[in-house]
């Protein structure tokens, strides 16, 4: 048994003067490097968008940002236009230390459908191939941290608790966008899904 990191979308967008911006969400930045040194393995996961993303709002004329639509895979929230692949938005943090990172997974790349969980698509059915990489190395301990809390890194829990992984999210390291009472939400699902939270 093995422990690995994955630090969620710690990402330029996700932070203070970004697209999408969560609020202190560049002060887990030096926790997060802090801790990379007490595991097997780190990943990082990069949101990965491309320009008609159907996930932006300005793809779906007259539709607000944080209105939420419905798809084929179920209701989506529609984000302000973030993580747009190649752009400065895109890029992880400067300073979040990636040479640390074993594997970097993108997500978010198909047109068609959104991706908050590292491991399945908004449909709750394509893999990322994440489970795989994971299981082949052994890796079966599985700590979430990152951004942002009640979307990608909640998603990322559940799945990984549904898949069998033994998982916990330390939400010192985490920042939450809190649409709706979203926070509140995905603390409970993620407890009633047996994820630790520390
Ligand atoms: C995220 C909304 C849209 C996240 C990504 O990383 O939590 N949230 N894309
Ligand atoms: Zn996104």
């Amino acid at each position: 048994m093995a422990d690995a990191l994955i630090v969620i979308d710690l990402q330029n967008d996700f932070c203070p003067g970004g697209a999408l911006a969560v609020a202190g969400g560049d002060e887990i930045v030096g926790p997060v490097n802090a801790m990379m040194g007490d595991f097997d393995a780190v990943v990082l996961t990069q949101d990965w968008h491309p320009a008609d993303h159907t996930s932006f709002a300005d793809n779906h004329p007259g539709a607000a940002p944080f209105s939420l639509t419905q798809m084929p895979y179920g209701p989506q929230v529609l984000w302000p236009r973030h993580c747009v692949q190649g752009s400065t938005g895109a890029e992880f943090h400067a300073e979040l230390v990636v040479d640390r990172a074993d594997l970097i997974l993108r997500k978010g790349f198909r047109p068609a459908i959104d991706s908050y969980s590292a491991f399945f698509e908004n449909d709750h059915e394509t893999p990322t191939g994440l489970a795989g990489y994971l299981n082949e190395r052994g890796l079966t301990r599985l700590t979430f941290v990152g951004l942002a809390h009640d979307f990608c890194v909640a998603w990322s829990a559940i799945d990984a608790a549904k898949l069998g992984f033994s998982v916990r999210v330390i939400e010192a390291a985490t920042r939450a966008i809190d649409l709706e009472g979203s926070r509140d939400k995905a603390r409970s699902d993620m407890k009633a899904a047996g994820v630790e939270l520390v």
